[in-house]
């Protein structure tokens, strides 16, 4: 008889210098400031340090200058509305994430010591990747599913920035690709752009099978 081998992964979404809030002594932020990304980073660093997890994955948003999700591109438009992109529906972002910018480098207080690969996205101006797995389409991979069965990954814990959009998309993803999937909330930060979007991304992502736990329930904390 043989038993599965568990083999751990986690994936961490998008955590760089363009979506946190401005701060003067490190360049790049300030582009698409979520409030709550720097509050993550402890959490993902003691995440990422813990023997729990056999490997650990960064994706990172790498957009072209001139990439379609950035408002900039659709004169008269602004941040946050949505346009029809290509045949899907796009919300426009501030400019964030530029290939060769400071803005798409990882946040300098990330322990990137045990990263055993980078997966970038929103590399095709035509269509934007939420997903860590798939362009926004699901027409082109980014490699993310492969690899991680090369590795022999069973399970995939999501965490990063920021709700309801990259990370939630790459957790059901990565569900749909047979891997037992959680996404750790406490490591993820939120942006709502409507009242009530992080609940109702909780529940979409309980729909899909993803398991919502805490980093103190992998870390063995009692606070
Ligand atoms: C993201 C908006 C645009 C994210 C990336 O990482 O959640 N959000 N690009
Ligand atoms: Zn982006």
């Amino acid at each position: 008889m043989t038993t599965m081998q568990i083999k751990r992964a986690l994936v961490r979404v998008d955590i760089q210098n363009g979506f946190m809030p401005l701060d003067p002594g490190i360049p790049g932020t300030g582009e698409l400031p979520v409030e709550g990304a720097p509050a993550i980073v402890a959490a993902v660093n003691a995440l990422s340090r813990s023997p729990f997890f056999d490997l650990v994955v960064d994706t990172q948003d790498y957009h072209p200058a001139d990439h379609g999700s950035f408002y900039t591109m659709h004169p008269g438009k602004s941040a946050n509305e949505v346009v029809d992109l290509f045949g899907l529906s796009q919300i426009l972002w501030n400019p964030h994430c530029r290939q060769n910018t400071p803005g798409c480098e990882f946040y300098p207080t990330l322990d990137r010591s045990r990263v055993a690969k980078v997966i970038q996205k929103g590399t095709d101006k035509t269509v934007d990747s939420y997903s860590g797995f798939w362009d926004n389409g699901k027409r082109k991979s980014t490699g993310l599913a492969d690899y991680l069965v090369s590795e022999g990954v069973t399970h995939v814990y999501v965490v990063g920035v920021t709700r309801p959009f990259c990370p939630s998309w790459t957790a059901i993803d990565s569900a749909e690709a047979g891997f037992k999937t959680f996404l750790v909330v406490d490591a993820c930060s939120l942006l709502e752009l409507a009242p009530g979007a992080g609940e109702t991304d909780l529940l979409a992502l309980r729909g899909k099978q993803v398991e919502i736990v805490s980093s103190s329930d992998i870390l063995g904390q009692t606070a």
